[in-house]
């Protein structure tokens, strides 16, 4: 099977690991007859089963409860995807993906108290990097401050690499928690994120452009970027968030329709693109064009 090494960096609480967690629920609680997507998901590590057999107390709890990463982990799975547009095409990957704590690549000032632990993860989150094949940065659509944080950190990891070219061949960004950015718009919120280029607009508000420059300079000229809206927590049929602001816990339906409720927005699409899959409605830049 074709193996693929991969990072996902963000600042800490842009929802890495909530991501990674809600994959197995995106591709089983999928209608193949209506998507024409067929996932299949299979867990090879056992931080990867743990992390899904929390997502799955959501049940319970109401919410995704993940604790912050306090470690480097990766998560292995591997996934076979059947597309059926006018012919089928099965796709089977194993996923090796780096996961870590955002603060240490993202630090806030002097946040850091036990350094040789910090400096330790850093030094395995650059050494994954320098041979990963695809890249994922998470950012928080709804924090004012992603913009300061990119700026102080991004550069420096990429520096830290040594490197002048990374072996990347695809990145994405997601843009997390899109049920609370657009929360406001009620039954309106699904339609508000499939506005074309609404994702890229967003990320121009949360991205300088000094951090557009660092980023795309690493990487080899025609590497595709794709920019997307993400939830895990998703919308309901009705196009509203299934989150409820007051609660910050999933909305309510009853019995096995609120299991049935939770649809991951998003979640699948950035592992497919990684694939090699084109995705429909995705803004897809090339890296030379990214600034
Ligand atoms: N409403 C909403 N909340 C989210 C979403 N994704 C993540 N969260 C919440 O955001 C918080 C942080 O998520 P994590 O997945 O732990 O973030 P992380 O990037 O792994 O953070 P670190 O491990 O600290 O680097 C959790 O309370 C999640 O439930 C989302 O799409 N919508
Ligand atoms: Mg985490």
């Amino acid at each position: 099977m074709a193996e693929s090494t991969n990072l996902i960096i963000g600042p800490a609480g842009s929802g890495k690991t909530t991501l990674l967690a809600s994959l197995y629920h995106a591709c089983a609680n999928m209608k193949p007859n209506t998507t024409k997507i067929h996932a299949q998901f299979y867990p090879q590590s056992e931080p990867a089963r743990r992390i899904i057999s929390i997502a799955n107390t959501i049940v319970e709890e109401r919410r995704l409860p993940l604790a912050a990463s306090d470690t480097v982990e990766q998560f292995t799975f591997d996934l076979k995807i059947k597309r059926n547009r006018i012919f089928y095409r099965t796709h089977s990957m194993t996923f090796r993906m780096w996961d870590g704590p955002g603060g240490t690549l993202f630090p806030q000032v002097g946040q850091f108290t036990d350094m040789v632990a910090h400096q330790q993860f850093r030094t395995q989150l650059v050494g994954a990097l320098r041979g990963a094949n695809g890249l994922m940065l998470c950012i928080d659509s709804t924090d004012p401050d992603a913009h300061k944080s990119l700026f102080r950190s991004l550069p420096d990891f990429l520096f830290e690499t040594g490197q002048r070219e990374l072996p990347v061949t695809k990145a994405y960004i997601c843009l997390t928690k899109v049920d609370r950015y657009f929360y406001r718009q009620a039954t309106k919120a699904r339609a508000a994120a499939e506005a074309p280029n609404s994702a890229r607009a967003r990320l121009d508000e949360l991205m300088p452009t000094a951090v557009k420059s660092a980023l795309s300079n690493f990487l080899k000229p025609n590497v595709k970027i794709a920019i997307s809206w993400c939830s895990p927590y998703g919308f309901m049929p009705e196009g509203e968030p299934n989150y409820d602001e007051d609660t910050d816990e999933l909305r309510r339906a009853s019995g096995v329709a609120d299991i049935n409720a939770w649809h991951p927005y998003r979640v699948l699409e950035p592992f497919m693109f990684l694939m090699g899959f084109r995705i429909p409605n995705l803004t897809v830049i090339r890296a030379r064009d990214f600034v």
